[in-house]
C-alpha cells in the first residue's frame, strides 16, 4: 500500500529516461509547485511561463551551475499527469541527472514512487486503469506485435466495450434495486425475460472477450512452440537453421540433445518459443529417460508441435505408429527432415508434410507454415484481453451473471438478484477502474519503474 499513503499534493520528481550515459537525459517534475521549484533553481523567470513552452537556460545550486538544459512547461490540465508539470531535458549522464534531482528536491520537490507518475494520470482521468496497465506493457514489451496490442489498449478500446456492457446492466440495477424500495408490495418493474435476454447477450460479449485472452497472450509472452521427434531426426539442426547460429549440439549420436533448450524466434513481429527436446524414445539411460519425461511436459504445455521425422530412414507405417503416440496439440506441424538425402514421392505421407532439409538450411516450406500459424495472431481491430488480471475479472463477472440467471430461474427475491447483478458489476468495473480497491491499484503501480 506504499503510495496510496503518500501526499498526492506534493509536488514529484523522478528521471523519466533510463539511468546510463546517452545524449540526453530528462527529468520529470509534477505537481501544484512543479513550476516554482523549477523556476527556484532556473536561471530565467518562467514562474509566468505558458504550457507548451520550451525554455533554455541552467539548472542551478547555489553558485554552481548543475546543467545547461531545455525546461518544457506544461500547465494542468493538459499534460500527462493533468497537473502542473515540467519536463528538464539535460545532458545524458548519470551524474548530472542526480545533481538536477538532489537540486529539484532541495527545493522543495520529493523523489516520485515507481508508478506514482502514471497513477496520478489516472486519479486525474487521463487514463483509465487499462490504459494504464497498458503504459506498463508498453515499456515491457518486446515484440512488435505485443507493442500494437499496448497501443490499442491505450488507445482505450477495451476499456470502452466494458463500459457499454457495464452501462446496459446499471439500468437495470436500478430498477430491482426500485422493486426492493416497495418492499411487501409485489412489483415488477424490471421485465424479466428482457434482463434474461441483455444477461445471454452479456455472457456472448464476455466469452468472446475471454477467448481472446489466449492470444492476446501469444502476442505478448510468443507462442510456445516444441520441436519433437524421434532421436537424430534433426530436432537441434533445425533449431540452428531457425536461429542461424549453432546454438545445440548436433551429432549423429541418438540421443544427443537431453535437456530442453529454449530460444527465441521471431516471424513478421511474432515470436516462437522454440524448446527443442530430447529425442522420443525408450531408453535405459537415466539421464536420457529425464530428458524425455521433459519433452513430454514440454509438449503438454505447447501451443504448437513441430513434429519432425527422418524421411530417409523412416516408412510411412513406422509414422503413422510414431503419430499415434503423440498427445492430441491444437496446433501440430508435420515435417519430414532429410527430404535432400533421397527421392520421394509426397503422396506416402500424410497429407500438409512439409519436405526440409535442415542440414542444408532448406528450411522455407517450415517458414511458410509457421507464417501461417502467426497470422492466426495477427492484430485485428478486435478488442484483445491480454491481461490476467482482466481474464480473471471477466470470469468472475460471467460467474456473477450465471448466477442471476439461475436466480431469476428460481424466482430468487429481488434484492438477491440485485446483489448478484452489483457484484457482476464490480467485477466489470474493476477492470477499468471505475471501481478501484487499494489492493488492485497498488499491484498494477508497483509494477512501473520510478519516472512513469
Ligand atoms: N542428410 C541430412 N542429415 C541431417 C539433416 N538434419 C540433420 N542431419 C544429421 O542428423 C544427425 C542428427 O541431427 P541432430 O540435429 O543432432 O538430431 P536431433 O533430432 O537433435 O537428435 P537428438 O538430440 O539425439 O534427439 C546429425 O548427424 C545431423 O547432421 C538433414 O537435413 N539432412
Ligand atoms: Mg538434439
Amino acid at each position: 500500500m506504499h503510495f496510496l499513503m503518500q501526499n498526492l499534493q506534493d509536488t514529484i520528481t523522478a528521471p523519466a529516461t533510463p539511468a546510463g550515459v546517452s545524449a540526453l537525459a530528462m527529468v520529470r517534475v509534477s505537481g501544484k509547485e512543479a513550476i516554482s521549484i523549477v523556476n527556484s533553481c532556473f536561471d530565467k523567470d518562467i514562474s509566468n511561463a505558458d504550457g507548451y513552452t520550451i525554455h533554455y537556460g541552467h539548472i542551478v545550486d547555489g553558485d554552481t551551475r548543475v546543467d545547461e538544459v531545455l525546461a518544457s512547461v506544461f500547465r494542468n490540465p493538459h499534460s500527462y499527469t493533468g497537473e502542473d508539470s515540467v519536463e528538464i531535458s539535460g545532458h545524458g549522464s548519470p551524474y548530472i541527472t542526480r545533481r538536477i534531482i538532489e537540486t529539484l528536491l532541495k527545493n522543495g520537490a520529493r523523489m516520485a514512487e515507481p508508478g506514482e507518475v502514471t497513477m496520478r494520470a489516472f486519479l486525474n482521468n487521463k487514463l483509465d486503469l487499462a490504459q494504464a496497465e497498458a503504459v506498463a506493457d508498453m515499456i515491457s514489451s518486446n515484440s512488435e506485435a505485443s507493442l500494437q496490442m499496448a497501443l490499442n489498449q491505450m488507445r482505450g478500446g477495451f476499456s470502452k466495450d466494458i463500459a457499454l456492457l457495464r452501462q446496459e446492466l446499471i439500468d437495470f440495477a436500478a430498477l430491482i434495486e426500485l422493486e426492493n424500495d416497495f418492499g411487501e408490495e409485489d412489483v415488477e418493474f424490471a421485465d424479466r425475460e428482457k434482463l434474461k435476454r441483455l444477461i445471454a447477450q452479456l455472457l456472448t460479449q464476455i466469452e468472446k472477450l475471454r477467448s481472446s485472452f489466449a492470444a492476446g497472450n501469444v502476442l505478448k509472452n510468443g507462442i510456445n512452440t516444441v520441436i519433437a521427434g524421434k532421436p537424430n531426426a534433426g530436432k537441434s539442426t533445425l533449431l540452428n537453421a531457425l536461429l542461424n547460429e549453432e546454438r545445440a549440439i548436433v551429432s549423429d549420436i541418438a540421443g544427443t540433445t537431453r535437456d530442453t533448450i529454449e530460444e527465441v524466434f521471431t516471424l513478421n513481429g511474432i515470436q516462437f518459443r522454440l524448446i527443442d527436446t530430447a529425442g522420443l524414445r525408450e531408453s535405459t539411460d537415466t539421464i536420457e529417460q529425464i530428458g524425455v519425461g521433459k519433452t513430454k511436459e514440454s509438449m503438454s504445455k505447447a501451443e504448437l508441435l513441430v513434429y519432425l521425422f527422418d524421411i530417409s530412414s523412416t516408412s510411412p507405417t513406422e509414422l503413422a505408429a510414431e503419430l499415434k503416440l503423440l498427445p492430441q496439440m491444437d496446433q501440430t506441424i508435420l515435417v519430414a527432415n532429410k527430404a535432400e538425402s533421397g527421392e520421394y514421392k509426397s503422396g506416402d505421407w500424410p497429407e500438409n508434410t512439409v519436405f526440409i532439409s535442415a542440414k542444408n538450411k532448406e528450411i522455407n516450406p517450415l517458414i511458410f507454415e509457421l507464417e501461417r500459424v502467426a497470422s492466426h495472431y495477427e492484430l485485428g481491430n478486435e478488442t484483445v484481453v491480454n491481461n490476467a488480471r482482466h481474464a480473471d475479472a471477466l470470469a468472475k463477472s460471467s460467474d456473477a451473471l450465471q448466477k442471476v440467471l439461475d436466480g431469476i430461474d428460481t424466482e430468487l427475491t429481488s434484492d438477491m438478484v440485485a446483489l448478484d447483478i452489483r457484484n457482476a458489476l464490480y467485477q466489470l468495473g474493476l477492470i477499468t477502474g471505475e471501481v478501484t480497491n487499494d489492493e488492485v491499484l497498488d499491484s498494477i503501480f508497483t509494477r512501473f519503474c520510478i519516472g512513469k
